[in-house]
């Protein structure tokens, strides 16, 4: 796979200086139009404000990126072609010279190629309501479990079978903290109701546990940093757009890797953008913080 590296990505790498990688789901598939590209660019910036370089991952006309020009972040958020790629589908866009945005699984893989062990999402993907039946889990968890990444993210979306995610980050050896918290968060939600058994209060802990890690060779799989949105959404509203939403999506026979996209625009348009501040919250802050351990492990 070849990969190209953005020029300040290069110089970091070079350096030693502090990266942080994201995510390009989140601006093709997550986030409405025109929103998705003032966000992708506001989070760069967040990055570089705490000290720390962005790297946004993505694959353009078969060449995978680590870092993106700013021509190159504009194509990611408005071209039509662009597909969402998770671990599997690599190669064949790859081969194919089309292009993708690369998921949470996606962009882990291909950060720890790069070697950029910091990452910023706003959800992580997880075990889907009804899985039982449908077996829709996402890969982002399988990828988490066999990659070395730290992960900031605002929990599991509500959309999702939280407990269950739970019990497969537990299965699959995933490190798990809660920033500030003793609740798991919801995405859209503060708490989720479930409770975590370690919490941490600043990067420089959460740093020292990746320090920690390393040494005792407990970093064959991920670290997920659960960071809860400050202002969450009014809880009435966010229940009965969940529930409108998961009866739309089984109405259309929404299945597969459309099922998050769908239900993210859902809970967009219904909530009259309400979600849309909440998310974009959420990504903010996560990249700040993220930016702040990557500072960290540096130190
Ligand atoms: N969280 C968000 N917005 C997103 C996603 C997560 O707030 O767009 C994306 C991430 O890229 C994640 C993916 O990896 O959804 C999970 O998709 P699936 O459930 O199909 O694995
Ligand atoms: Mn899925």
């Amino acid at each position: 796979m070849s990969i190209q590296y953005s020029k300040e990505v290069a110089a970091a790498l070079k350096s030693g200086a502090p990266l942080v990688a994201l995510e390009s789901t989140i601006i093709s598939h997550g986030l409405p139009r025109p929103s998705n590209l003032s966000v992708a660019i506001e989070v760069e910036e967040i990055v570089r404000a705490h000290g720390a370089v962005p790297a946004t991952i993505a694959i353009l006309d078969g060449v995978v990126h680590v870092g993106l020009e700013a021509d190159q972040l504009v194509a990611i958020a408005n071209r039509d072609d662009i597909a969402k790629a998770s671990i599997r589908d690599l190669a064949m866009i790859s081969a194919a010279k089309t292009s993708a945005a690369t998921t949470v699984a996606a962009t882990s893989h291909i950060a720890q190629l790069a070697g950029i062990s910091v990452f910023a999402t706003g959800g992580l993907g997880g075990v889907h309501r009804g899985a039982n039946e449908s077996f829709d889990e996402s890969a982002d968890l399988g990828a988490l479990g066999k990659l070395d990444i730290a992960i900031v993210c605002a929990g599991v979306k509500s959309i999702l079978d939280v407990g269950a995610t739970l019990e497969r980050l537990e299965t699959l050896s995933i490190g798990l903290v809660g920033y500030k918290t003793n609740a798991f968060p919801g995405f859209y939600l503060t708490d989720s109701g479930f409770t975590l058994e370690h919490r941490v209060e600043s990067a420089a802990q959460i740093a020292a546990i990746i320090k920690a890690r390393r040494e005792l060779s407990t970093d064959s799989t991920s670290l997920v940093i659960a960071n809860p949105v400050k202002v969450e959404m009014d809880r009435t509203r966010h229940d009965a757009i969940l529930k409108s939403g998961l009866a739309g999506a089984a109405a259309q026979g929404i299945t597969g890797k459309a099922v998050t996209p769908f239900l993210l625009e859902h809970f967009h348009t219904a909530s009259d953008g309400e979600s849309l501040k909440v998310n974009i919250e959420i990504i903010k802050s996560n990249s700040a913080l993220a930016a702040d351990i990557a500072v960290a492990l540096t130190k």
